[in-house]
């Protein structure tokens, strides 16, 4: 790709972010996600580092003001009405002075600070942002190593599939099974009105999410208790390592910073973190699966869920064995990573997180493998991410198999990626 045509790229990368930003923050894409969602938000923030980082900042801030006073940071902001989506605040009823889901997603906003904070122009504006969002964080990972790790084992279980940010993957098939999807409120879906439906989690999947949230609700959003009482608790390899990675470099922004208290307790974490990883390793699969916390069994289910632990500081002979991996998942498709082995029979190719790829999990990949010296598996997912774009646009996630674009369409964190891989 020569320069103009990557400049090309980053410009309209950075057009669809403007598009989507509404002033503090930004919506996933018009339509189908009309709020603010967390992970969206903190991966976004880096795509704005690359033009305007008062804007990257102020996005994160602004998914912070709305952290709950227990230190969890919701999945989703109301910031205002919008009837295009389901369920909205009326049916989380979590008594927020701004109206927030009662749910948390994968904690990325420790990596995405501290990569923005590296790469700012302005240090010491950039160091006083940083060092109010670093004890907000710190607060976030409090929390999810406590109330989502009650028995201090170093890994946090998730207690709704929308916790992972894959929600429907196959890893919660199993147990999910647990959950009853009988008995809940009449509703009506939005999400099948703004996309195919035959890309979208099933009727009775959308039962079960609504089943856990009315479950929640009864229980008052209890943070205390909603670990015990959720029929699915499970631990996602992605959701730990992510959270591994953040509390990690938040150590690191701390440490910089002169926050001592913080920077070490968030190593403190990192290391124990690191070390229960393990728990989850499969020598069958060759990756990393999800454990249900339930029956403390490993969930038979090679996800991409066990691939993303790359971005944490795994051993090298498990590094090495995900880059295999990779490579094995790329001879079985024309695009990486797929969200699932085409190998396995339960394998969907346009399917939302049962087959396709996403731009986000390839550029965390992506990461870990430079980090771990693989540069030519990175440099081939790379290269894929970008041809999705170039063949698709900037779409939600992408068929495998075909490159066919899928979902939402120009959406925002896709973008943000571009801006990433192109940096
Ligand atoms: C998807 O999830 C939301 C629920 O949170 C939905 O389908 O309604 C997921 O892909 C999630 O990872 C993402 O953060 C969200 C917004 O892009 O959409």
């Amino acid at each position: 790709m020569n320069r103009e045509h990557r400049a090309r790229l980053a410009s309209q990368a950075a057009q669809i972010l403007r598009e989507n930003d509404r002033g503090a923050y930004t919506v996933p894409t018009k339509g189908l996600y009309p709020f603010q969602w967390n992970w969206d938000s903190c991966l976004t923030a880096l795509g704005f580092a690359s033009f305007d980082e008062d804007r990257a900042w102020r996005e994160m801030e602004t998914l912070f003001a709305h952290q709950w006073p227990d230190g969890m940071v919701p999945h989703i902001v109301f910031h205002q009405e919008d009837e295009g989506y389901f369920p909205g605040p009326e049916v989380w009823q979590t008594e927020r002075p701004v109206p927030t889901s009662g749910i948390t997603q994968p904690p990325v906003a420790g990596f995405a600070a501290r990569r923005i904070h590296e790469r700012s122009a302005d240090k010491a504006e950039s160091a006083r942002r940083a060092a109010a969002l670093v004890k907000k964080i710190d607060r976030w990972h409090a929390f999810l190593y406590t109330a989502r790790d009650p028995r201090r084992e170093g890994l946090v279980a998730i207690i709704h599939p929308w916790e992972s940010g894959r929600d429907n993957a196959v890893d919660w098939d199993e147990p999910f099974r647990r959950v009853p999807h009988e008995g809940i409120a009449p509703y009506r879906r939005r999400d099948v009105e703004h996309a195919d439906p035959a890309h979208r989690p099933t009727k009775e999947q959308y039962d079960r999410y609504l089943w856990l949230l009315e479950h929640f609700r009864h229980h008052g959003w209890d943070n205390e208790l909603l670990h015990d009482v959720s029929p699915f608790r499970v631990v996602d390899p992605g959701f730990n390592a992510i959270l591994i990675r953040s509390c990690a470099d938040l150590a690191a922004l701390a440490e910089e910073l002169g926050m001592d208290a913080i920077a070490r307790a968030n190593r403190a974490r990192a290391e124990k973190g690191l070390k229960a990883l393990e728990r989850l390793w499969s020598e069958a699969h060759g990756q990393y699966l999800c454990l249900d916390r339930t029956t403390d069994a490993l969930i038979d289910s090679p996800s991409v869920g066990g691939l993303i632990p790359l971005l944490a500081a795994i051993p090298e002979v498990r590094a090495r064995a995900l880059g295999s991996r990779i490579e094995a998942l790329g001879a079985r498709c024309r695009f990486v990573v797929p969200s699932h082995d085409p190998a396995d029979p339960r394998f969907d190719a346009k399917r939302y997180w049962r087959g396709p790829a996403w731009l986000i999990v390839n550029y965390l990949i992506a990461d870990g493998l430079v980090a771990a010296g693989m540069d030519r598996v990175a440099e081939a997912i790379r290269a894929s991410s970008l041809e999705l774009i170039e063949k698709g646009g900037f779409a939600e996630y992408y068929d495998p198999m075909t490159g066919e674009p899928c979902g939402g369409n120009r959406f925002t964190w896709t973008a943000a990626m571009v801006l990433e891989f192109l940096n």
